[in-house]
């Protein structure tokens, strides 16, 4: 029999705790199979609770047994939790109960990876540690002492005494249970060291398995550079004396933010110039500084329940942005977020899985660590930043820490630190948080007797349970440029408040070409029929960097969308624009390497599907495989001299300057196996010392259809290489012809090394698939089926992963009739499976609307 329907939890019945907790002293027995925790926990009456009533959440635990006060008690037991008669004052609660770390495959709770014991907390996963009220609300100090025989056990705060089995550690600082961390096994340490500006000595380590301790030292220096930053621009120190890094192989998401003991998915932290890319090194920087920076936005600030994650995440996302950004170049990480930005979070707001930045209701938590969360919830700040400016945003930041430090906060405390630091009113800008939906901003103009006037109309779709959208406040930043490409008015930010405004600029000689929304000043889209003309103008003259990469991307993408409409020719006001940016060696290379990239397949498949026409995965394949060609035809000269010009003799380093360089070379080396067949790809392959060279030639040969031999060699190079077998399962599938994409990816479904049981050999091979549209959505239906039948074994194992990798799902209702019929077969194939998880039935749930 199936189970009722889950049941979503509202915000709006919040109700505080009933009983507080001073100190919880927890310990373990280790053994895989029956570990045994014990604990013992200060509870106190809250005096601000509503009920008296006593009950703690637990999940897959046995109880042993439990006392208050020292006297035995029998609780009542439920799926969930327990409940018991308590005295109504201050009381000891003691419990011990058996669980099984190495038969948890969800990887949430206490769980094994590779013979290492480690947990996964957040959100609710401390319930299957022990009975605990396990809500972020509830905070306290916590004292461990682990027994086993590891070598190495680990947890929050600082050591306080170890002996032969056995470990203690002791947190000062009071936290929510899902910061709670342990980690026990054969480890060993890449130490570190850093002073705060204050005079605290930190003890740092990276923790890994034997072998992987050469690819801790760039973790490492990044650690220390996050350390630096987040003292020099938001004055946040430290707290403790030792800080702790380990890497495990088997975890549902990238790191995870540990009070003193961060845990990382191994593909996160480790990194060497042989086994990682550019692009590797440069995400690592980005998640080490992020799960550092929440020890203040999270940890000593942290969130009073999960309809506040925003409150963490979204500003724990734009402080790793603004360090991204000064460690390299602040354009470049500007677009790179930006295409992000659209291809997830404008994909989600866009179709079934819409929800606000803040949501307000949830079946289940763990479906919610969201693009939109997250990266919505970062552009929210960013805004927030502009409307108030640089120095007010740092006050409030101030006030922010010293009013909230220690709580449990909500997005109202947060607008409330802004408003009273800067006096200004937020009720309208609120609606970010509450309001699902992309806004639509329209723009038209008009110049008369020397003034230019923009006439700017927004309008936001209904999302699911919201149909109707009050206007929001948009700061929408602008710069006006003359036909001779000179700047008649620098950047300007205009206040959108109202559903259609106009906004003036006067004593101007000549109608001006506008360049709107600069530095993408609001996560909106703008509509405007500009015409190729003012874009390949925008593209040559704009002064603001992301605006010129947008206007070189608009004009791809709106030649791109008449070749599929209409059947047009490759724009030749595009291939002439874009092959003169190439060539302005007065341009930032990795800016040109993202200049030359197009509009993904997905972007296109969304245009087309807001023009009213269903898309054909297959014709806007066939339109950019047809503009690449032309476009290698027409810039043979430029690319073999981008080619040449960008080749680093230097030792190889992953900093911006060198990364750039390679990105540009690689992107003319697409351009030259187009025209050569792979030739020079070849010597690349052979001859590369590092993997951003030597994975970007294998992919321009399996794209040319000559991969066979490299990618055998690469097998062989790598085999005992895991985090690089990872990309070779996902480098096959995603270089596959349309056509062939699911039988590659089902073959490798059934080679040795694939497994069901590590989330990231799950994501490289079938999210791999997802994110080829072409070979996903083919016709035959045959990705859908492979995605299914996949997903439906993996759900009894791993719930979360299983979860999120439905949403690729999430566009269905884009596509032709016959499509949407293999969709949705396919999705209620998932729901008519027996003990479905409560995951993904909402996930699935909610994509069928
Ligand atoms: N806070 C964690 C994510 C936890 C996900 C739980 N399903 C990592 C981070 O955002 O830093
Ligand atoms: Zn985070």
């Amino acid at each position: 029999m199936k189970d009722a329907a889950p049941q979503p939890i509202f915000l709006a019945d919040y109700t505080p705790p009933a009983y507080l907790i001073s100190d919880v002293q927890l310990t373990f027995r280790l053994s895989p199979s029956a570990t045994r925790v014990l604990s013992r926990i200060s509870f106190r009456p809250n005096p601000d609770a509503k009920s008296r009533d006593f009950s703690l959440h637990g999940e897959n635990l046995t109880l042993i047994s439990a006392a208050i006060d020292g006297a035995p008690v029998t609780p009542t037991l439920t799926e969930t939790g327990l409940s018991c008669d308590v005295p109504d004052a201050p009381f000891i609660w003691e419990a011990e109960v058996e669980i099984a770390p190495a038969a948890n495959t969800a990887l949430e709770g206490l769980y094994m990876s590779n013979g290492m014991y480690c947990t996964q907390c957040e959100a609710e996963g401390f319930r299957k540690i022990t009975y605990y009220p396990d809500r972020p609300d509830v905070m306290a100090v916590f004292s461990v002492r682990i027994e086993g025989d590891a070598p190495v056990m680990l947890s929050n705060g600082n050591l306080v005494a170890q002996g032969d089995g056995f470990a203690e550690w002791h947190d000062p600082w009071p936290k929510p249970a899902y910061l709670f961390a342990l980690v026990a096994g054969e480890l060993v340490n890449h130490p570190g060291q850093f002073t705060t500006r204050s005079g605290r000595e930190v003890e740092l380590n990276i923790w890994v398995r034997p072998g992987d301790e050469g690819k801790c030292a760039f973790g490492m220096q990044a650690l220390k550079a996050s350390m630096r930053w987040d003292e020099e621009v938001y004055g946040r120190e430290y707290d403790l004396d030792l800080f702790n890094i380990v890497a495990v192989d088997d975890f549902n998401m990238g790191a995870m933010e540990n009070k003193g003991l961060n845990i990382f998915n191994s593909s996160c932290v480790l990194a060497s110039p042989e086994t990682s890319t550019d692009a590797n090194f440069e995400r690592i920087e980005a998640i080490i500084a992020h799960e550092y920076f929440h020890n203040w936005t999270g940890n000593r600030i942290t969130c009073r329940d999960w309809f506040q994650l925003c409150l963490k995440e979204g500003l724990t996302v734009y402080r790793d942005s603004q360090f991204t950004s000064d460690m390299r170049s602040a354009p470049v990480k500007r677009i790179e977020d930006v295409i992000a930005l659209r291809a997830r979070q404008f994909r989600e707001d866009n179709g079934p899985l819409a929800h606000p930045v803040r949501p307000s209701s949830f079946v289940e938590i763990n479906n919610f660590y969201t693009a939109t969360i997250y990266e919505k919830g970062a552009e929210v700040i960013g805004m927030l930043k502009t409307l108030v400016g640089d120095e007010a945003y740092y006050r409030a930041l101030d006030l922010y820490f010293e009013r909230h430090d220690g709580d449990a906060a909500t997005i109202e405390d947060w607008l409330k630190v802004f408003e009273d630091a800067t006096g200004r009113d937020l009720t309208q800008f609120r609606r970010w948080y509450d309001d699902a939906g992309t806004p639509r901003v329209t723009v038209t103009d008009d110049f008369a007797d020397g003034t230019y006037t923009l006439h700017l109309r927004q309008h936001t779709p209904p999302t699911p349970g919201q149909e109707d959208k009050p206007p929001r406040v948009i700061p929408i930043a602008v710069g006006l440029l003359a036909s001779d490409g000179t700047e008649v008015q620098a950047t300007k930010i205009l206040e959108m408040t109202e559903e259609a405004q106009s906004f003036r600029f006067g004593g101007l000689a000549a109608k001006p070409v506008p360049s709107i929304l600069r530095g993408f000043s609001a996560p909106v889209i703008i509509e405007r029929d500009a015409g190729a003309a003012e874009r390949a103008f925008l593209l040559a003259h704009d002064t603001d960097p992301f605006n010129k990469w947008e206007a070189g991307r608009e004009l791809a993408r709106e030649g791109l969308l008449a070749m599929i409409r209409d059947g047009a020719a490759p724009d030749d006001r595009y291939l002439d624009a874009i092959q003169t940016m190439a060539r302005d060696d007065s341009l930032d290379p990795a800016f040109r390497a993202l200049a030359l990239g197009l509009p993904s397949q997905d972007d296109l498949a969304q245009a087309l599907h807001d023009g009213g026409t269903a898309p054909d995965p297959q014709a806007i394949w066939e339109a950019l495989e047809t503009l690449r060609q032309a476009r290698a035809q027409a810039m043979q000269d430029v690319a073999t001299r981008l080619y040449a010009q960008h080749q680093v003799t230097a030792p190889y380093s992953p900093d911006a300057a060198q990364s750039g360089a390679r990105a540009l070379a690689n992107a003319a080396l697409a351009m030259i196996t187009r025209i050569d067949g792979g030739a020079q790809a070849q010597r690349q392959y052979d001859s590369a010392d590092n993997m951003t060279q030597q994975l970007a030639a294998l992919g321009c040969l399996l794209q040319a259809g000559n991969g066979a031999a490299a990618t055998a060699a690469f097998y062989d190079q790598w085999q005992h290489d895991r985090l690089v077998i990872d990309k070779w399962f996902s480098l096959q599938i995603v270089n596959a012809a349309p056509q062939d994409a699911a039988r590659i990816a089902r073959e490798l479904t059934q080679h040795p090394d694939f497994t069901l049981k590590n989330p990231n050999r799950f994501r490289a091979t079938l999210g791999a698939l997802t994110m080829s549209p072409a070979g996903f959505h083919h016709a035959s239906g045959a990705g859908y089926e492979l995605l299914t039948d996949c997903l439906i074994k993996l759900d009894p194992l791993n719930p979360q992963t299983t979860a999120r990798m439905c949403s690729a799902f999430e566009t269905w209702r884009r596509y032709d009739a016959d499509r949407q019929a293999l969709i949705t077969r396919q999705l209620h194939r998932i729901l008519a499976q027996p003990n479905l998880s409560r995951d993904t039935n909402e996930m699935v749930s909610r994509i069928l609307g």
